[in-house]
């Protein structure tokens, strides 16, 4: 099965297009160990270079998205191994795929756990989520990105509310502070709301998702104008593909559009 491979998480194609990767080391709250975090990273590069997927979705069981970096791990780790070893620089790996990513998080997503989600493109939460970065309760600080990233998302009085105190929100404070798309209802249910919007993104071109990926994450990184220069040109080089003329050409014939992908 798809799946074989890895130990730690599940990999399955719920819908034509869509990776499903999911996250599964349900005793320690789905904990990212390195042999964890190596499984993630391995489905999801694996998903990405699949010509047969379009999107993937990352989520983890209904307690917990994950509970974050696996504490009893890094306990006795000392600075110079942190340092020689560079521990965590592997940890960007999701922020540079190609094809989107949708994170579907129920329960906790605590520290890493967080920090992994908030490396998606799309994130959806159920109301069940507890979403924080308690690091401050062991002696550390957030180091998979939630500073960064947090900031430029939520704004600065809610990252240090959330970063100097380890107060845990609910699916509703997030959504209201806009760091979530939505929270999805238990009935239609996040992982399933997440795959369609997967399925949706997997029938569109994919040189045009990607193009649209990289740029929204630009904005994130660049100025405006030099953002706005680099959204223009992208934009221009579509005028190079084949889904471009189709695209149009499908839309002024009144019919569908069948990409090529090229
Ligand atoms: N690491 C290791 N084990 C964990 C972790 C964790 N982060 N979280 C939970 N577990 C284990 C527990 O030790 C327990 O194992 P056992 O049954 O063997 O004792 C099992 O999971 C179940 O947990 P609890 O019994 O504690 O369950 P509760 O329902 O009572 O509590 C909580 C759930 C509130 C989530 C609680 O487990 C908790 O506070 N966990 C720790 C949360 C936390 O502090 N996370 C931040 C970790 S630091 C971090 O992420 C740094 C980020 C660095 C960058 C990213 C790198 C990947």
């Amino acid at each position: 099965s798809l799946s074989a491979r890895y130990e730690n998480v599940l990999v399955s194609r719920p819908q034509p297009g869509v990776a499903l990767i999911t996250l599964n080391r349900p005793k320690a709250l789905n904990a990212l160990n390195a042999a964890h975090f190596k499984d993630i990273a391995s489905a999801l590069k694996e998903a990405d270079d699949d010509t047969s997927v379009g999107a993937m979705v990352l989520t983890g069981s209904d307690r917990a998205f994950a509970a974050g970096a696996d504490i009893k791990e890094m306990k006795d780790k000392s600075f110079a191994e942190a340092y020689t070893s560079n521990f965590l620089a592997n940890w960007e790996v999701i922020s540079k795929l190609n094809k989107p990513v949708i994170a579907a998080v129920s329960g906790y997503a605590l520290g890493g756990g967080l920090e992994l989600a908030l490396q998606a493109d799309i994130l959806l939460v159920s109301p069940s989520a507890q979403l924080g970065q308690p690091e401050i309760n062991l002696g550390v600080i957030p180091g998979g990105g939630g500073t960064q990233r947090l900031a430029r998302l939520i704004g600065k009085s809610r990252t240090m509310e959330l970063v100097l105190t380890g107060r845990i929100i609910s699916a509703d404070e997030a959504e209201k502070w806009g760091l979530v798309s939505r929270v999805v209802p238990e009935d239609i249910g996040v992982v399933n709301a997440a795959v369609q919007i997967a399925a949706t993104i997997a029938d569109k071109g994919r040189v045009a998702v990607a193009a649209g990926k990289e740029v929204v994450n630009a904005a994130l990184e660049l100025s405006l104008a030099e953002g706005l220069r680099f959204e223009r040109r992208l934009f221009h080089s579509l005028f190079a593909t084949k889904d471009q003329k189709e695209g149009m050409t499908a839309f002024a014939e009144k019919r569908k559009p069948e990409w090529s992908h090229s």
